[in-house]
């Protein structure tokens, strides 16, 4: 694409060009830019970047970062945790999408994680990490990471840095509006993006606006286990609900949502859903929901749903299939649900620390609205309502509104908070972040982002306590800020300094999949509770050994269960015979190590799943269908000590028809 500029410089110098053309030439390339949704600008930057900014971050050798951050892997199913401010990449979490390196999906141990009613699924579409929280601040305890595709709910376990369990979310179709959490982490939401057919599902496309809904999942979170289960749903009108907030402090018991296609559009969206003015902000009353449900007002509605959990003393998931989840309609439950008009095709639904303001954010929207919680419930004592939707009263737009931020840029999308009483909104198509007093609506600072940013994240930044020192933001587009690697470039992230008046650009930092939402944390309340190895002597996996003097090989009918314990650098047994073709191995590998970071990895000639790494004191399965009568040699895939190299080992494959007893063994004996 030429740059803006000089597209421009032709329009306006081209003799060749009466007025008239140039300035219609000027019009259409505006107009384009802003359909492609483009705020790119030339490619180097003016910015004052100095030694100071790289000073602030530099963390020297051996030194840690101050916050980790979890940035969402859009498209990979993943979630990476990088740390800021340096913006080094630390680790890749497989949440939803199988993972070579860890064996993730590939283990036997790990497989179940990835079932749902559809079958084994190695991949989904995760934008949104959250932190739990206790008292509405990040206890460092757990981080949720949504599935959109085909709905999903994740909680991860930050003690290990592993999924924990995922839970499938029925009646649900683009799992978007998840996972946000409430102050307490009572409840974490699963709001649908698109509507589906819900009571029959066999319908024409075009009843959609009879026929189709969308639901509202509670899921709630066991306070010591962080067990999930979805608690209820709630049917809502075939709108697509997008993103939400759970309220804090005098808002505790609401949750608010953006919806837009209210329009019940179901074809060419693009158009059909942004013919409105006005779209909605959903308010949940989630404690009236409790009492509806407690009053029996709930339905049972049958629903397949798989609900996967790994186990730490078995170092193994398990898969359960659900039945029925119970279904709240809005219609039985007066008092539960209002709408507040938002303009336009909102996306963002913030709640600041204090928990009086809701802000919206508006794709195609020209301001920021923001509405007082406070203002909110008078208008809903004083019944000032524009009708209702399907039953839901519509609360009248000024009689909730605190204020518009006015001329903020185009495009808005997320606002994050600090903690001195400003706003940051990530604005799209004019590429920038504004910065802006929540009480004055005023704009009080903007800075240019490279280019088109979505998400941002202050470290406790949708928090009651925010760390506001810095801002990382997302973008959609790094056109020319790092080296190009072909068609598709690297996703990438900004870090901003916040800590001053003015917002400062410190750094870009490549980013894995693409970012969509990111949590951050002060590191020292992660680091104290790290994991460094798993127990030995609490090893309940039903295949491991404890002593090498378990090792073994045995023969159950075609199926070969190899016990290979692990210590540096040999494996025990390390010389196996008596496999024919035909069999399915089973290697059951015990890493036998008692120290922090050392795992030990196995892979097999020609296996066709993945290799596997294992940490100390776990066990981990990997199965093996050998199709050809040879000696096949395993080793170690991760440099473990002096003597990695060493660590190897064979396992000879006979004939299908061959008769021949298992052997194994490690060493001369
Ligand atoms: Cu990327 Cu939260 Cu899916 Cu906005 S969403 S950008
Ligand atoms: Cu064990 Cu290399």
């Amino acid at each position: 694409m030429k740059s803006f500029r000089k597209i421009l410089d032709t329009a306006f110098n081209s003799a060749a060009l009466p007025p008239i053309t140039a300035a219609l030439i000027l019009a259409i390339v505006f107009t384009a830019l802003l359909a492609a949704g483009c705020g790119k600008k030339e490619g180097t930057t003016t910015l004052n970047m100095s030694e100071d900014a790289a000073n602030k971050v530099y963390v020297a050798p051996g030194k840690y970062d101050e916050f980790y951050s979890f940035i969402s892997g859009g498209f990979s199913g993943q979630l990476a945790v990088y740390g800021l401010p340096s913006g080094r990449l630390f680790r890749v979490i497989p949440v939803f999408s199988v993972d070579p390196e860890k064996g993730w999906g590939y283990t036997e141990e790990t497989k179940p994680m990835l079932m749902t009613s559809h079958g084994f699924i190695p991949w989904d579409d995760s934008h949104h990490s959250e932190l739990s929280m206790t008292d509405g601040v990040p206890d460092g305890r757990w981080i949720f990471l949504n599935g959109n595709n085909t709905p999903r709910l994740a909680r991860i376990d930050l003690k290990t840095f592993r999924t924990a369990e995922i839970l499938e979310i029925p009646n649900s179709a683009g799992n978007h509006s998840s996972p946000f959490i409430t102050e307490n982490s009572e409840y974490v939401v699963c709001g649908t993006r698109f509507s589906i057919p819900i009571k029959e599902p066999d319908v024409t496309i075009d009843s959609y606006r009879e026929k189709f809904n969308g639901t509202i999942s509670f899921v709630k979170i066991d306070p010591q286990s962080g067990n999930m289960n979805v608690d209820f749903q709630i049917m809502t009108p075939p709108f697509d609900y997008d993103l939400s907030h759970a309220g804090k402090g005098p808002s505790h018991d609401w949750f608010f949502f953006s919806c837009y296609n209210t329009e019940e559009a179901y074809t060419l969206l693009e158009v059909n859903a942004s013919q409105k003015d006005k779209d909605f902000i959903m308010a949940v009353n989630w404690k009236k929901a409790e009492e509806y449900l407690k009053q029996g007002k709930a339905t049972d509605k049958a629903s397949d749903f798989y609900h996967n959990v790994y186990d730490e003393a078995t170092h193994t998931a398990k898969s359960e299939v659900l039945k029925s989840v119970k279904m709240l309609d809005p219609k039985d439950c007066p008092g539960m649900i209002y709408y507040i008009p938002c303009p336009k095709s909102p996306h963002g639904a913030d709640v600041d620390p204090s928990g009086e303001y809701i802000i919206g954010g508006g794709k195609l929207a020209t301001v920021i609205p923001v509405f007082s919680f406070a203002k909110m419930l008078k208008a809903i004592e004083n019944k000032e309502f524009d009708g209702d939707v399907a039953g839901i009263p519509v609360i009248k737009y000024e009689t909730a509104l605190h204020g518009e931020v006015q001329k903020p840029g185009l495009g808005p999308l997320h606002t994050e908070f600090d903690d001195k009483g400003f706003a940051y909104t990530s604005m799209f198509v004019s590429s920038e972040v504004v910065k802006w007093d929540i009480k004055k609506l005023e704009v009080v600072d903007r800075a240019p982002s490279f280019y088109s940013v979505g998400h941002i994240m202050i470290p406790g930044g949708d928090s009651k306590k925010p760390w506001g020192k810095y801002l990382v933001v997302m973008n959609k587009i790094t056109k020319d800020r790092f080296l190009p690697t072909g068609p598709e470039l690297t996703q990438s992230a900004q870090l901003y300094d916040i800590s001053g008046e003015k917002m400062k650009l410190l750094l870009d930092f490549p980013t894995i999949g693409e970012p969509h939402y990111a949590q951050g944390i002060q590191a020292d309340m992660l680091i104290k509770n790290s994991v460094k190895i798993f127990k030995l002597d609490e090893n309940k996996h039903p295949y491991a050994i404890k002593s090498v003097n378990d090792a073994r090989v045995e023969r159950k009918g075609n199926e070969v269960h190899v016990y290979v314990g692990m210590v540096r650098s040999h494996f025990t047994p390390d010389n196996i015979e008596g496999v024919k073709v035909g069999d399915k191995v089973f290697f059951h590998v015990t890493n036998m190590e008692q120290d922090w970071d050392i795992p030990h990895g196995f892979a097999v000639k020609g296996n066709n799943t993945s290799e596997m790494l294992i940490m100390p004191g776990e066990t981990q399965t990997i199965t093996w269908e050998p199709q050809t009568a040879t000696v096949y040699p395993f080793y170690c895939t991760d440099f473990c000590s002096a003597l990695h190299q060493e660590m190897q080992g064979y396992i000879r494959v006979q004939p299908k028809d061959a008769n021949v007893q298992i052997k194994f063994q490690t060493g001369s004996k």
